[in-house]
């Protein structure tokens, strides 16, 4: 359980190359992952006769690449390939109490859950039951519950087929408690693209980006956290495209990339340089940010027109597509210089220079991530990104629009086919009529209603379709003990983690097969299928021997789920068994739900590079209220939703190079320079000489809000100087969620406001990070 030395060094080389090689093969020979077998699937990974990868949710191209895959997505794999077992003679050796007391690591590298397993609270031991006791247990417990009382939770990764049976038991138990990880995530997205452009997803297509020549980003990691959309991001910036990042921190794979499929690259040491510029703003400076670039670009306007030069707006586009110009402009002509420049933290004229290039372009992409989403004020930077697109006509032409770049592999997807928490998204009346009920109507809970309603009791029953959702959530310190009130903790998974070690009145594990290994069933091995971050769906076939013979497909449990908790007229009312015997009969029925979305979804299943689902604004058609794409103006232009103050810090919650959310593969953030250690604060060597901290020294952030009356503290970090600007710094997430409370939301979309954090730093260690070893 011991970490390495911690080390900080500057890392020098660019994204992708030798050390992403270098990480692999440390990863391949380090973890038990069976290296041959590993080989064999990797080259399988994200073709059409393979498995779509379990990492990012990236696009996969048409014409694959021969190892269609990247280091991040490698890893994934060869944990998921995890030879070794956590079985019933692993929890014999180790009490849940020990458990509790080990890192995020170390739960998950012991290998992948074999055995059905209960909770035993006379020995504090998980013990093996038998499939058939587990669901029984389950039925016991949620039959005789308020179907309000029950969250059916999913994280992201289970396929379009486990997602829309999922959705449909939980609306026939009889309620929308459909949280998902994208509440966590991306949901600010869903929200404000629908208000904007009339859709909750983005209009970008893989081949827009052969044909932009300006690419904006906002807040998103690429090198880390969708490595393959570097190949794209490549060849534009080799064709000559302009691309400019927008980030506090400065990350790799928006500076340099050399990719480890060109072996001259390789064998000379070149690298592409990908942005062309690189702009450090503030956490939370995005809305002042895009009104500079929106302000300039009138400005610029307002001189062509002088001049009598072609016009720097699309004003067609404007006047036939959308509504509510006129207020937005008047709003940003009322703009004011001097506080775009505090709240983003750029200068007028760096802002300038983007727009300049940005009025010249003929078709922008606009990419974004987490950097947005998860603020107080995360749909208003959303919305106005919008408006930047919709000032020049960048939606729904070739090469141009919008690309937020979702989270899990099948997070949009689960959206997709019915998990969601508001039924106006759903189709209640086309599921009422081809399944005979009547589905609920009252809005379910989303994460943020799922943890106060554990809080304060309402919710009496977890179950978790993956996931790790305790560590994912905000308020760690009061979730967890209250998790312990819970009347049933249910979690099919497939490696052990710190949720699973929050035992309830009743607590089972339940594991599951991976994507990437075979299911076999009655009609034989089965297809899966997930939706991509540009709404293409591709087919999944997993093709690895089972590293047990007892773990049952998720559509398996999910259906056993179903017959064991509905009353028996209800479960009668879906041919359960038929559909886990042949999953192409749930593809038919997704058809039959979404005709218009999901045509010939059988016959369509392997179309190389995915197909596209119908995308209203792709086509400029606007389904919002008024029928136009819609300007919109914020209220605020800082989206930290707190005041800054003396002694405030804005924490920024973020990933490393080498975890996947609270899957922590190892302590090695190489981008960054970050060995051995997750336990420190990214900051400007400025800030740390103003607070007159020593190298080494220990400090412990504490939660800076108003009227809160927790204390919130996270301690045993240590300051590390970094590229990032002043009044901002950066700490790992999941280790820093205790200092969030759930209140700490955006407006609207309910995502956790992890990337603003208000927070003092006070010196001394205080109370280390829990769990794990005690900090070096
Ligand atoms: N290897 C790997 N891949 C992953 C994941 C993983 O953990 N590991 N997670 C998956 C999931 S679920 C998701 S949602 C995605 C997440 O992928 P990203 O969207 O890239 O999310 P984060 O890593 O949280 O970091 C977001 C970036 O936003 C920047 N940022 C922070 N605050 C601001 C701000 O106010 N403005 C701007 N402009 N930038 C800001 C941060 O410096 C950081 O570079 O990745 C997915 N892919
Ligand atoms: N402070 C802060 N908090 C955040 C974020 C942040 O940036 N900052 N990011 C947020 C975001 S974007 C997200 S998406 C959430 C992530 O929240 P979650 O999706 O809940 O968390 P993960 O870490 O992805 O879940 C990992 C677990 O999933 C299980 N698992 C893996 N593969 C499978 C599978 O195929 N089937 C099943 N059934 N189980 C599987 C494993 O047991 C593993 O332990 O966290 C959010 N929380
Ligand atoms: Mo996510």
């Amino acid at each position: 359980m011991s970490q390495p030395t911690p080390s900080f060094m500057p890392y020098k080389a660019p994204a992708g190359g030798w050390g992403s090689v270098r990480s692999l093969l440390r990863h391949g020979l380090g973890e038990g992952a069976r290296t041959a077998e590993g080989a064999r699937q990797l080259q399988r990974q994200n073709k059409v006769d393979g498995f779509a990868c379990v990492s990012c949710s990236w696009a996969k191209p048409a014409e694959p690449h021969p190892f269609e895959f990247c280091e991040n997505g490698a890893k994934a794999t060869l944990w998921e390939l995890d030879k070794r077992r956590v079985d019933a003679g692993f929890f014999e050796r180790h009490t849940v109490s020990e458990l509790l007391t080990w890192a995020d690591h170390d739960l998950e590298a012991q290998g992948r859950l074999v055995e059905p397993m209960r909770y035993d609270a006379s020995s504090d031991r998980y013990v093996g039951i038998s499939w058939e006791e587990a669901f029984a247990i389950a039925g016991r417990v949620l039959r005789d519950m308020a179907p309000e009382r029950a969250v059916f939770y999913a994280s992201g990764r289970a396929s379009l087929e486990t997602s829309y049976m999922y959705a449909l038991l939980a609306r026939l138990y009889g309620n929308n408690n459909l949280p998902d990880s994208s509440n966590m995530c991306h949901e600010s997205t869903s929200v404000g693209l629908p208000r904007s452009i009339g859709v909750p997803v983005g209009t970008v297509l893989l081949e827009d980006f052969d044909h932009c020549d300006c690419i904006l980003s906002f807040g998103q990691n690429v090198g880390v956290n969708s490595p393959r959309m570097l190949h794209p991001l490549q060849e534009a910036a080799r064709r000559g495209a302009d691309i400019f990042t927008f980030n506090p921190l400065y990350e790799r794979g928006w500076e340099r990339f050399t990719n480890p499929q060109e072996p001259l690259a390789m064998a000379t040491g070149t690298s592409t340089r990908i942005s062309n510029a690189y702009f450090p703003v503030r956490a939370g400076g995005d809305i002042a940010l895009l009104q500079g670039l929106a302000r300039a670009l009138l400005d610029l306007d307002d001189a062509a027109r002088a001049r009598g030069d072609a016009r720097v707006l699309d004003v067609e586009f404007i006047e036939s597509h959308t509504n509510g110009f006129d207020a937005f402009e008047a709003w940003l002509r009322a703009a004011d210089w001097q506080r775009i420049e505090t709240e983003s933290g750029l200068s007028r004229d760096d802002i300038e220079s983007v727009a300049a290039v940005y009025a010249q372009a003929k078709s922008t992409i606009l990419i974004y991530g987490m950097g947005l989403t998860q603020h107080r004020h995360g749909v208003d930077n959303v919305r106005m990104l919008c408006n930047l697109a919709l000032m020049r006509g960048n939606i729904g032409r070739p090469g141009a629009g919008i690309c937020p770049v979702r989270g899990h592999s099948n997070v949009q997807g689960q959206r997709t086919v019915g998990i969601s928490e508001k039924p106006e998204l759903v189709p209640l009346d086309r599921l009422s009529e081809q399944y005979g009920f009547e589905p609920p109507r009252e809005k379910g809970l989303d994460t943020v209603g799922t943890v106060e309603g554990i809080l304060d009791g309402s919710v009496e029953a977890f179950i978790g379709l993956g996931g790790n959702f305790s560590r994912a959530a905000p308020d760690t310190a009061r979730l967890e003990p209250a998790w312990r009130g819970l009347a049933l903790s249910l979690q099919v998974a497939t490696h052990l983690n710190r949720n699973h070690l929050l035992c309830a009145r009743e607590t089972l594990l339940l594991p599951c097969l991976g994507r990437i290994e075979e299911d076999v069933q009655a009609t034989g091995a089965q297809h899966v299928s997930i939706e991509d971050s540009t709404t293409c769906i591709h087919g999944s076939l997993g093709i690895s021997p089972p590293v047990a013979d007892t773990l049952r497909s998720e559509p398996a449990i999910v259906a056993a789920l179903a017959q064991a908790i509905l009353p028996p007229e209800r479960a009668a009312l879906v041919p359960w068994e038929q559909w886990v015997g042949d999953y192409a009969q749930v593809r038919g029925a997704i058809e039959a739900t979404y005709p218009d979305q999901f045509r010939d979804f059988n016959a369509r299943l392997h179309t190389p590079g995915g197909f596209p689902r119908p995308v209203a604004a792709r086509e400029r058609r606007w389904e919002t209220e008024s029928g136009k794409a819609e300007f919109h103006v914020p209220e605020v232009l800082c989206a930290t939703g707190f005041e800054d103050r003396a002694g405030r810090y804005r924490l920024i919650t973020v990933r490393s190079n080498d975890q996947f959310n609270t899957t922590v593969y190892g302590y090695r953030d190489r981008f960054r320079g970050i060995e051995g250690t997750r336990r420190v604060v990214l900051m400007h060597e400025d800030d740390i000489a103003a607070l007159g901290l020593d190298e080494g020294e220990h400090i412990t952030l504490v939660a800076d809000f108003d009227d809160d009356p927790e204390v919130r503290e996270v301690g045993g970090l240590r300051p590390i100087p970094y590229r990032i600007p002043r009044g901002c710094i950066a700490a790992y997430y999941p280790e820093c969620n205790p200092l969030i409370p759930v209140s700490h939301h955006a407006v609207d979309s309910h995502v956790p406001a992890g990337k603003s954090v208000p927070v003092r730093i006070r010196r001394g260690a205080g109370a280390p990070i829990p769990p794990g070893p005690a900090p070096e």
